[in-house]
């Protein structure tokens, strides 16, 4: 059913408007097609072993490469930019969390408002057929992001908005319906900088734009299914008990884009600590029980990891 306003509009000028509705940083469209060139390089990773044991990333190929293999007759690629830049900051001594998981888990976010849109595109084009995914997929979301002419891709790996920075996490809505495509790809903004390679404190970011996570911090403190063992892959956790952000904050391009306003995103206060998460101590962490930790972090991606990976983490922090 349409509205008045709506009459007025056409569908790509609603669609951004309810992407800035939503709280979105910035909302983008690729034409669909065949990721051939980007799962050249993927295939090449994996073959490596940089994809450490994340076996999912092995399997569905052909789905990464071509996604009408996810919706058929898939004709365009919305890419949202979710901001989740904080403003707060977490003490010295206190154990470090990477600053996407101080809210509520941003899949189950963004996966809601992601839904909205589409509800909202389904009154004005009957018969759309949509699916919506942030993470969840096996999708080049980066890659995808960069087609939307949302942003480049730095040599951290990760995609980086001109206008809204790096601290940004992407929703994707397949569509079978034409779009408005990106005019053109936003040139890439790294030049001759190299501050995220010198900065990562493990030696993942093996090369420019190549990311070896058997050495990342953030698989390690969160993906990783075991204490690593292995000499060559122990790497100094810099205070991180889950995720890492340091070569996203030594990115110049950090300072663009404003402090989320999302509700969301706000760091979790747990009434039983009487705390907020990113305030919890050494000493705070040791002390909770499964069930206390289950309560506080029912709706956190620090659910992911559990309690007992993340005090293995915190014992990984004070050896070294
Ligand atoms: C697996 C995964 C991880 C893994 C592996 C990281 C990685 N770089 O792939 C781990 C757990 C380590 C991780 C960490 C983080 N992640 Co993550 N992750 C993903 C996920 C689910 C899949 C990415 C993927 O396919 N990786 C597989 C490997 C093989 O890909 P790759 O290393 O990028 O490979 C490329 C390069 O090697 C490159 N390449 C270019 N040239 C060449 C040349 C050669 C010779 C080779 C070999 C390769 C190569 O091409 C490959 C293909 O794209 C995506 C969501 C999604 N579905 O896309 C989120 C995603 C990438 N993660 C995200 C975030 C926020 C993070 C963290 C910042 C979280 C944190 N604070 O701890 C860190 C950042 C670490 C980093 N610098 O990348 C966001 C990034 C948002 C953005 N603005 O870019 C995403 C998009 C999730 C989302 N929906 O928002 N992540
Ligand atoms: S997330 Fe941390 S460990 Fe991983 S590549 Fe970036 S700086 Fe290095
Ligand atoms: S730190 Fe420098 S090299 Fe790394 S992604 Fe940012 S601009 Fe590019």
């Amino acid at each position: 059913m349409k509205n008045h306003s709506m009459d007025s509009l056409c569908i790509d000028e609603l669609l951004l408007r309810w992407s800035e509705e939503l709280g979105f940083a910035d909302c983008g469209v690729a034409r669909a097609g065949l990721m051939t060139e980007a799962i050249k390089n993927f295939r090449e990773s994996v073959q490596r072993g940089f994809h450490a044991d994340m076996a999912y990333l092995e399997k569905n190929m052909d789905i990464r490469e071509d996604p009408s293999l996810l919706l058929p007759g898939v004709k365009s690629v919305i890419c949202l930019l979710a901001p989740y830049k904080q403003i707060e900051k977490q003490q010295p001594g206190i154990p470090s969390i990477a600053s996407y998981a101080w809210g509520d888990d941003y899949h189950n976010v963004i996966r809601k408002k992601l839904r909205e849109i589409v509800r909202r595109m389904k009154e004005v084009i009957p018969g759309l057929e949509a699916r919506v995914f942030t993470d969840s997929a096996p999708l080049l979301e980066r890659m995808w992001a960069k087609e939307a002419g949302l942003g480049f891709i730095g040599k951290n790996g990760l995609l980086i908005s001109k206008k809204y920075g790096i601290h940004n996490l992407i929703g994707v809505i397949l569509v079978n319906t034409q779009l408005k495509y990106a005019g053109k790809i936003v040139s890439n903004g790294c030049g001759k900088c190299r501050r995220c390679l010198d900065a990562c404190p493990a030696g993942a970011l093996a090369a420019p734009y190549i990311m070896d996570a058997r050495r990342c911090i953030s698989y390690q403190t969160i993906e990783s299914k075991r204490v690593c063992t292995e000499e060559d892959f122990k790497v100094t956790r810099s205070g991180y008990i889950f995720g890492c952000d340091i070569c996203i904050e030594a990115c110049p391009w950090a300072n663009r884009g404003g402090f989320t306003t999302w509700p969301e995103f706000a760091p979790l206060y747990s009434a039983i600590l009487d705390k907020k998460i990113i305030e919890f101590s050494v000493e705070d962490w040791t002390g909770l029980s499964e069930d206390v930790f289950r309560e506080i972090f029912k709706n956190s991606p620090l659910k992911r990891a559990g309690i007992s990976k993340i005090k293995n983490n915190l014992e990984e922090l004070t050896k070294r």
